[in-house]
């Protein structure tokens, strides 16, 4: 076992002997390991390195986090939820100050959380996990809707589409890496629906669009369920911040409703798959009934459209600035992510009547 990982879980408030550490899941900002322990009554955890480049204020994403997890929690318990432990992630403090969730080691912040037990997390949907995925989210928004502490943006604006262009424009401008040439019809064909995609941004200023306590990382894997395919919880908290609704709502169907991978190259597999969005629309509509407004329900299909798009514009603009964001496996990987989001984008647009009209039954 690498000593220098056990001495970093040693800093934490554990239970039982450590037997084994390995890396675990395959995130792309954060690095995660399992810690095991030899007793079968002391829970295992996950270690988790946090990315400094990504989140620059640790104490804003762990003070937010804290925030979260206890007021999900305490709600559980009002409601006499068995298994709560299994329903809301719990994160260990130090041994030495139990007010501290990280420790800071060779200049990189790390935490622990326990590991949920029995659980598994999912890559890829059917119709019945995605409707239960979209009362877990929707749920998950309803249960923060009176969160009595104002939460940090931990990244800033960072579902802001308005700003997402400007990031663009401005690394196109530079061109560090000379790879703008390449790119220009996609460039184009992105800038051309700049206007109708920054809608929420404009309504937000007219006072027509609230902002809410949203994951703003809805992705399938981001969730935990049990062999049955219930959800148990939700998981990857960095990202809880308020935003406009679209972004739980929106990102979650860019993953599940795309026919293929994030980054397939082969675009004849892209394509969005209505009846994932049926499912997961329901699901959402039912849990989050009691607090969407008309405007946010009416703009449910535009969101299912945006984010495609926004996930487009962000990976053309690490493309363009020379790949400093994602990890990549080979040297257009980037490009064949922008390609695959560009043609998702499409397809879903192509879908929008239908969407408005299911949304409008529901
Ligand atoms: C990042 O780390 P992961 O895979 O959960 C990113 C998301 C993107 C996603 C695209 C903080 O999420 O916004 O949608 O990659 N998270 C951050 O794969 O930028
Ligand atoms: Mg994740």
């Amino acid at each position: 076992m690498d000593a220098h990982l056990k001495a970093i879980v040693d800093q934490f408030a554990t239970r039982g002997t450590v037997s084994e550490i390995r890396p675990l899941g395959e995130g792309l900002i954060n690095d995660t390991l399992l810690v095991r322990t030899a007793e079968a009554d002391a829970p295992d955890y996950a270690l988790q390195r946090i990315n400094t480049n990504v989140f620059p204020d640790v104490d804003m994403l762990m003070g937010n986090i804290h925030a979260v997890t206890t007021h999900i929690r305490k709600k559980l318990e009002e409601r006499g939820t068995p298994d709560i432990d299994r329903r809301v992630l719990t994160f260990v403090p130090l041994r030495e100050d139990a007010q501290k969730l990280y420790t800071t080691v060779d200049g990189d912040p790390w935490r622990l959380m326990v590991f949920i037990a029995n659980a598994v997390t999912k890559q890829a949907v059917n119709p019945e996990s995605s409707e239960a995925a979209g009362r877990a989210f929707g749920e998950f928004q309803a249960m923060l809707a009176d969160i009595p502490v104002q939460l940090g943006e931990t990244i800033k604006d960072f579902h802001n589409m308005e700003f997402r262009l400007q990031q663009l424009q401005e690394v196109i401008r530079q061109d560090p890496v000379g790879r703008v040439a390449k790119v220009q019809p996609i460039i184009d064909e992105l800038l051309a629906h700049a206007d109708e995609m920054t809608l929420a941004e404009r309504l937000g200023r007219e006072g027509k669009l609230p902002k809410r306590i949203c994951h703003c990382d809805t992705k399938v894997n981001n969730m935990m369920f049990d062999h049955d395919d219930n959800v148990l919880c939700v998981i990857d908290l960095d990202t809880v911040m308020p935003n406009f609704i679209f972004s739980d709502y929106g990102d979650f169907l860019r993953t599940a409703a795309n026919l293929t991978a994030e980054d397939d190259p082969d675009l004849s597999h892209v394509g969005f798959r209505m009846d994932i969005f049926r499912a997961f629309t329901r699901g959402y509509i039912a849990s989050a009934k009691a607090f969407l407004t008309p405007t946010e329900r009416e703009l449910l299909p535009y969101a299912a459209t945006l984010f495609p798009y926004m996930q487009a514009v962000r990976f053309l603009w690490d493309y363009i600035s020379g790949d400093k964001y994602w990890k990549c496996r080979y040297e257009e990987h980037n490009l064949d992510r922008v390609r695959n989001q560009l043609a998702l984008y499409r397809s879903a647009c192509a879908c929008k009547d239908e969407m408005a009209a299911f949304v409008a039954e529901c």
